[in-house]
């Protein structure tokens, strides 16, 4: 209950920050996108992370405001980095199950584009392939809304939610995001190497790019490379870091 009154206060306190890890294309080695993940700095606890209080956001209905927060911020902070001469890349804004199904989403994501001055192909957002297989004839028609927009939409946590193929190709999205739960042991668990490289290969199937998330040693790296994968994004590039930091940061990399 403390939690949740603190919670309350944090957006007005402005005590929420957006951290950005950067996706890097395999072979160019060039960066696609920063992924904004939240922080909450809270005055007592200090950085709570979002595994900690974006369920207690959802249970009371707070990750609509704190989304919108989240999109805006990360929306303005590309249109700088633009400013800035930095190479044009997008910005990945994940999406809740609960902000995926207002009515108003399409209008609220119009609104912050014309607001901030970004073009709608700089901008990404993931949803993960849970929310979308709740209800898939709904998600076909959010996805397609979404793609006349001209955003970029990259399927989230892909391959623990159970998508078909026949499910997949009626979904107008851009990339597969393979879970980090099947990249961590994919040099020594053929399981999961299996389920990485069929990933793979339905996504190069279905003209659809593939990231891997979680990628910490070059030997995953190798793997993903052998077999195909586009991009990766991962601690052996960069762990997420506050925006002051990725202007250094692609400088280096750009
Ligand atoms: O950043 P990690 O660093 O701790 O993020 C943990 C979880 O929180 C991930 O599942 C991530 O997708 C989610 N998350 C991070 N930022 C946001 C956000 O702005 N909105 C939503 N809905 N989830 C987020
Ligand atoms: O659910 P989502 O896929 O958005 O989760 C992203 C989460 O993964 C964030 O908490 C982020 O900080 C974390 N993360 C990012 N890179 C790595 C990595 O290389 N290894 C691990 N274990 N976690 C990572
Ligand atoms: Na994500
Ligand atoms: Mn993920």
């Amino acid at each position: 209950l403390l939690l949740e009154t603190s919670l309350r206060k944090a957006l007005d306190n402005r005590e929420f920050r957006v951290y950005y890890q950067p996706k890097v294309d395999i072979v160019s080695k060039r960066i696609t996108a920063m992924e904004a993940l939240i922080r909450w700095d809270h005055p007592i606890l200090g950085l709570v992370s979002p595994g900690e209080f974006i369920p207690l956001a959802e249970e009371t209905g707070l990750i609509i405001p704190i989304g919108e927060w989240v999109l805006r911020a990360a929306c303005f902070q590309n249109c700088e980095w633009v400013r800035q001469g930095i190479p044009p890349m997008r910005v990945a804004v994940n999406l809740s199950g609960y902000q995926f199904q207002q009515k108003n989403l399409l209008e609220t994501i119009r609104g912050i584009l014309d607001e901030t001055g970004l073009t709608a192909d700089l901008l990404e957002l993931e949803i993960t392939e849970s929310v979308i297989m709740q209800n898939p004839d709904f998600a076909v028609s959010v996805l397609n809304q979404l793609r006349d927009l001209g955003v970029h939409i990259s399927i989230d946590d892909f391959g623990i939610g159970y998508s078909s193929l026949a499910h997949l190709k009626r979904f107008s999205v851009n990339t597969l995001k393979i879970d980090k739960s099947f990249v961590r042991d994919v040099e020594i668990n053929s399981a999961d190497a299996a389920i990485a490289t069929a990933i793979i290969a339905m996504g190069n199937s279905l003209n659809l790019k593939v990231i891997a998330e979680g990628v910490e040693t070059e030997g995953q790296l190798s793997f993903l490379s052998d077999n195909k994968c586009d991009e990766v994004q991962g601690y052996l590039f960069s762990t997420p870091m506050p925006p002051e930091k990725v202007a250094e940061f692609m400088r280096e990399h750009g």
